[in-house]
């Protein structure tokens, strides 16, 4: 994997951190995509040591940006081989009617519309060179719709889809494209679902032994690594204790 250049969405936490830290373990370089520059400044600081990093600080929110800020980049770091589209949270927990309109455009305008923006401004290239792997971060919420989870799910529902359209339409190009769909994984999450709730954010985590992000990491490194002829399509991983969106046994 020397010599391959990964771009990472979300890389300031949770699973999109784990996953930069292995690949630079692996001497990846890295591309680390966040909004908060503070953590991606230490992740700079931290990671250097290991393998070239380059950081690029833009809401995937705000299509100007993205394409502003991928438009950058110096020409060592121009050529991605990898895009993990991991960027996304959930935010707000309601019923249908009782939904704040505002959580429901955060998690359509970044789950779905923030992927699919840093998708164009990488795939044209990938294109060119006939080569490339996109790894979208979907989850068990883009396959089975759970009470309160509605409009979350369905950007879920969303990524699903476009992981299955990327595929199609770049059959035959030469670039691989991939959905990894995690189960509960403790992240900070459930404290960005609930608005910075520690108390029952942690409690959604309780009770049993959830994924670490680092189990993730480890399910996109093993994707990334395979040979050339063989692409993980669609892979969903939960806990020993987690059987659907639903039902989860805890102690
Ligand atoms: P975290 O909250 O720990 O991380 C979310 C990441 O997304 C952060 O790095 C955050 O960076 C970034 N992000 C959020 N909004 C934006 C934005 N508008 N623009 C740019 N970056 C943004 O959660 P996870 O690590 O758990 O989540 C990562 C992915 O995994 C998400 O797509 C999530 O839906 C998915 N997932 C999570 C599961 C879980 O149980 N934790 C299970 C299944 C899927 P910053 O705030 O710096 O911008
Ligand atoms: C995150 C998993 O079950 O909290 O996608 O929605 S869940």
């Amino acid at each position: 994997m020397k010599n391959q250049t990964a771009l990472i969405t979300g890389a300031t936490s949770g699973i999109g951190m784990a996953t930069a830290m292995l690949f630079a373990q692996n001497g990846v370089r890295l591309i680390l995509c966040g909004r908060r520059e503070n953590r991606l400044k230490k992740l700079l600081e931290d990671l250097f040591t290991l393998t070239e990093v380059y950081t690029l600080c833009f809401d995937v929110r705000n299509k100007e940006e993205v394409f502003k800020a991928i438009g950058s980049l110096p020409n060592s770091f121009s050529e991605i081989n990898i895009l993990i589209n991991n960027a996304g949270n959930a935010h707000g927990m309601d019923t249908i009617d009782e939904g704040n309109t505002d959580d429901w455009d955060a998690m359509l305008d970044i789950n779905v519309k923030g992927l699919l923006y840093v998708s164009k401004a990488i795939i044209p290239k990938m294109i060119e060179k006939k080569s490339g792997h996109i790894i979208n971060i979907g989850s068990t919420a883009g396959k089975e719709v759970y009470p309160k989870g509605n409009v979350y799910c369905a950007s879920k529902h969303a990524v699903d889809a476009i992981n299955q359209g990327m595929r199609l339409d770049l059959n035959g190009k030469g670039i691989k494209v991939g959905a990894i769909n995690p189960g509960l994984v403790e992240t900070e999450f459930s404290k960005v679902r609930f608005k910075g709730d520690s108390e029952r954010a942690e409690k959604v985590y309780k009770g049993y032994k959830p994924l670490k992000p680092e189990d993730i990491a480890d399910i996109i490194w093993f994707a990334i690594t395979r040979p050339p002829h063989v692409n993980i399509a669609d892979l969903t991983v939960m806990c020993l204790d987690q059987a659907s969106s639903t039902i989860v046994n805890k102690s």
